[in-house]
């Protein structure tokens, strides 16, 4: 790129940190190009908020805003309201920006080259901002710049304009300032206290961030260090997006998170989960749930052991010669469990005397508690990210299970991987009640849903032992009549105390 410099005097060394530089560039099969950011550390915020944040992997920012053009491609759909095929895409929501990414990773030339698309965080969107300078813009301090760099309210005639013909900041990234905003990967909410590495914003919340303000924002708005929020549906014509990119094998680490774990009378264990909000469901049935008590969900599938210390039965036809042996009794899941004998089981449980005087209530999870858990943070298609060539580390099915069931206990070595907050199985093994009525899902926002009041199949989520990796995925719902007994379903419990 050429002509960076123009109209901007000569940087001096004590604003910026680093020379201008010339990144390695990409091209996606769709045509859009990246720059291969480099993993580093800066401080993020600014005044008495800035903090010092490392990144630790390198990743591929877009050098531009999305175009319609590149969202038509993926999408099929024109939702802009200032049209320009090389206008930034507008009018989308953060859940339409999420499916756009997974659509445009999907498209088979970037499977095949292992691209998994994703929205920055708000971390990397900054990083990539500033370029390397601590200023208020990604250029320096003076407001009477911006226009060389920027769409802005004084410059732009109130609307977008086609991306790219601004000057470029130091790592030749177009439009950060202005144009349209950009949404970000995170939750707003408060930035940790002290350093921190690889943050992803908080686990929950009710509002998305976006970035480095608009076309109809002042210049001040556009600050490298500004943050605007709103809700993950919310559509206007000042918001857009650009897509990171980084290679698959380093989108499968969710941060893993140690939530406080207690164990009951019959030895199943729990982790107790924190009231939060989500993106449930994907592609047009996405929506935000609210969760607002906290419960403690199971850690693991119910055994065929714990199954027969409370029901006196064991109705399960996958058995595990091997585990018997070691253990005296069948570690693996209880199968060929309906949802009336789910419902019994928690019942009974909760009845037990040293349950009882516990104060412990058990019962099925809500389908959007399952969901929730299941997914631990992440927006991807499973909890450990879009890649489905590592589906096996983290889940028993048709591909490794050898058409059975396998052990549900911590001192198995062939366990699978649990998820980020420990929980294991979700994926795969069997698949699991909810509580739920199956139907279809409420519009908008709710807060603690439990399904529609009545129906004639119930909800089953995550997949089993005997199916392929599609109907494992977070948001995937499967149903079933509730007297149904089948040898690739079985349930976990949700554990809450009765105030006692
Ligand atoms: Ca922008
Ligand atoms: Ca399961």
């Amino acid at each position: 790129m050429c002509g960076c410099d123009r109209g901007r005097p000569a940087p001096s060394a004590s604003i910026y940190t680093l020379a201008p530089i010339k990144l390695p560039a990409s091209t996606s099969a769709i045509g859009m190009e990246f720059t291969l950011i480099p993993a580093g550390k800066f401080a993020m915020g600014e005044g008495v908020d800035a903090q010092e944040v490392t990144l630790t992997k390198p990743f591929q920012m877009g050098v531009h805003e999305v175009t319609q053009a590149q969202y038509e491609k993926v999408m099929g759909v024109k939702p802009s309201k200032n049209k320009g095929a090389d206008n930034p895409v507008e009018n989308v929501s953060w859940a339409d920006a999420v499916m756009y990414c997974r659509r445009l990773s999907h498209l088979p030339a970037e499977k095949a080259a292992g691209n998994v698309y994703r929205l920055p965080t708000e971390a990397e969107w900054e990083y990539a901002c500033r370029a390397g300078t601590k200023t208020k813009y990604g250029f320096g301090e003076n407001d009477s710049w911006l226009g060389d760099y920027a769409w802005f309210d004084e410059n732009s005639g109130y609307k977008t304009h086609p991306v790219g013909i601004k000057l470029p900041n130091d790592w030749g990234l177009h439009d950060m300032h202005g144009n349209v905003l950009e949404l970000c990967q995170d939750w707003y909410g408060e930035y940790p206290s002290g350093a921190a590495t690889d943050p992803t914003g908080p686990t929950s919340g009710s509002m998305r961030v976006f970035r480095g303000g608009s076309f109809g924002n002042l210049a001040a708005a556009c600050r490298s260090a500004n943050r605007f929020e709103g809700g993950s549906n919310k559509r206007s014509l000042s918001i857009g997006f650009r897509v990171a990119m980084s290679p698959s094998s380093q989108t499968n680490n969710p941060t893993p998170i140690t939530l406080p774990e207690s164990a009951d009378s019959i030895g199943m264990k729990f982790k107790l989960i924190p009231t939060g909000t989500f993106t449930m469901g994907e592609g047009d049935e996405a929506h935000n749930v609210t969760l607002t008590k906290p419960f403690q969900m199971g850690v693991r599938e119910v055994t065929q052991e714990q199954y027969e210390k409370v029901m006196g039965v064991n109705p399960s036809i996958c058995f595990d010669p091997t585990s018997a042996i070691i253990y005296g009794h069948s570690v693996n899941p209880a199968d060929s469990i309906t949802w009336d004998d789910a419902s019994a089981f928690c019942r009974r449980l909760s009845a037990l005397p040293a349950e009882k005087a516990a104060g412990n209530v058990y019962r099925l999870p809500t389908e959007a508690e399952w969901e929730f858990c299941c997914r631990a943070g992440t927006t991807t298609d499973y909890s450990f990210g879009d890649d489905r060539s590592v589906l096996g580390q983290y889940a028993w099915f048709h591909a490794n299970s050898e058409k059975t069931t396998h052990p549900s206990i911590e001192y198995s070595s062939d366990s699978r991987k649990p998820n980020a907050w420990g929980l294991y199985d979700m994926h795969g093994n069997v698949w699991e009640w909810c509580q739920d009525w199956h139907g279809k899902y409420p519009r908008g926002s709710v807060r603690d849903p439990t399904g529609p009041t009545s129906g004639s199949r119930r909800v089953l989520r995550g997949g089993s032992w005997g199916d392929s990796a599609e109907y494992l995925r977070s948001a995937f719902r499967g149903r079933d009549e509730p007297s149904s007994r089948r040898y690739v379903i079985g349930f976990r419990v949700v554990l809450i105390s009765s105030g006692k």
